[in-house]
């Protein structure tokens, strides 16, 4: 007797697997898929008619910062009137207005803030988000900041991943040099003690922090079982993403100055190019990532919201899947791959963002006439339904 039984629907258990033939249905037991194409009428506690629609995995937002305090509005009207992000960081702006903001926040404040953002991204189909740490900076608000991003996993209705971006912005008043010392000896250590995250990330860039930063702190990381991500190649390139690779990080993201040499790096190594097409957008970028070069050495692209209130202000999943396709070229499937295995491969997991038997039976029903349609329409879609391992949420 199988937990639940799926039919009369278009099943697309495997986006990016060479291998895109919907199945009309599939059963559930133990919150898992335990097989494809099976009887309507094979035995169940529970049935669902998916009346033809629509079932996807459930998307995998893997690269989020939605845990934060305040906006940033007055930046995109300072961009309007012609200031860049570059410019606007350095004046002091930027990321830091959203550290104080965080700063003077409790850790209710912070969940009540984050979500709203979280529940926009649960409605469009996001069944695991990652949220990374990153605007608390020491070791005291990086570790409130990370408390409640757990909190926001123990509400329910979407598995949250969290992640510790351990070097975002250097405060005020500190070198780069006594801030990373503090990080590797301080803040991460305590947080592999509390389990707050299951890896860390860097901002590696020249107005962030530099490669060899990142180095040291993956290093410490490695040590404390922590698995390594880089934000590389989004506004110059420094050589972290071929640095991350090389070091075996699981994803680089960004990518837009991303080069052969990196490429190769991140192909040998089996690296995820996570892209960014939110803050690329918002950003008004003109120089998109490789995505041909990266497509022909055969690199499992993901897409990501980036929802962060500064670069990427988008709590829209369907509208990361619309611009991958609009302004990185990313074919229908790509795009989908993107948001679910590939998603998926950048948080080191196979058992999501696939319906393949053994995978988390993590899904949601749509009524849109084809895969194709999500990089075709821009708005308007919502899932009629999202399950859990097996189990329905509300939107
Ligand atoms: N990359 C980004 O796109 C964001 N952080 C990062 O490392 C920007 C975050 C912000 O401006 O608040
Ligand atoms: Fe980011």
């Amino acid at each position: 007797m199988h937990d639940l039984v799926v039919h009369n629907a278009r099943v697309y258990p495997d986006f990016g697997s060479g291998n895109p033939a919907p199945v009309s249905s599939f059963a559930v037991t133990g919150g898992r898929v335990e097989r494809l194409g099976v009887t309507a009428d094979a035995p169940a506690r529970r049935r669902l008619d998916a009346c033809g629609g629509l079932v996807l995995p459930g998307f995998v937002d893997c690269h989020t910062h939605l845990c934060y305090a305040g906006n940033r509005m007055h930046e995109h009207a300072s961009r309007l009137a012609g200031a860049g992000y570059a410019e606007i960081a350095a004046q002091g702006g930027g990321i830091r207005t959203t550290v104080a903001a965080v700063a003077a926040a409790g850790e209710d404040e912070l969940v009540a803030q984050s979500l709203p953002r979280l529940l926009a991204l649960a409605r469009e189909g996001v069944t695991t988000v990652e949220i990374k740490s990153g605007y608390g900076l020491t070791p005291e608000h990086e570790l409130k900041q990370l408390r409640a991003i757990r909190r926001l996993g123990e509400i329910g209705g979407i598995r949250v991943i969290p992640t510790f971006l351990a070097l975002h912005a250097l405060p005020a008043g500190t070198t780069p040099e006594h801030y990373v010392h503090q990080v590797i000896t301080d803040t991460l250590p305590a947080v592999a003690a509390e389990r707050l995250a299951a890896g860390v990330d860097v901002f590696c860039e020249h107005i962030a922090f530099s490669v060899k930063d990142m180095l040291a702190v993956f290093e410490r990381a490695r040590e404390l079982g922590l698995a390594c991500r880089a934000h590389t190649d989004q506004l110059r390139n420094l050589g972290g993403t071929r640095a991350a690779a090389v070091f075996g990080a699981r994803s680089c993201d960004h990518l837009e100055y991303t080069a052969a040499a990196d490429i190769e790096a991140m192909a040998t190594a089996g690296t995820v190019a996570v892209l960014l097409p939110g803050a690329y957008y918002c950003l008004r970028e003109t120089r998109a990532p490789p995505v041909t070069a990266l497509r022909a050495a055969g690199i499992p692209m993901a897409i990501a919201t980036d929802l962060n209130p500064g670069t990427s202000p988008v709590a829209s999943p369907l509208a990361i899947l619309h611009l991958a396709s609009t302004l990185f070229g990313l074919h229908a499937d790509e795009g989908l791959a993107g948001l679910t295995r590939h998603g998926a491969a950048a948080l080191g997991r196979n058992d999501i963002g696939t319906l393949r038997p053994g995978a988390h039976a993590d899904f949601t029903l749509w009524d849109v006439p084809g895969p194709e349609f999500f990089s075709y329409q821009l708005g308007g879609i919502q899932p009629s339904a999202r399950y859990i391992e097996g189990v329905p949420h509300d939107i």
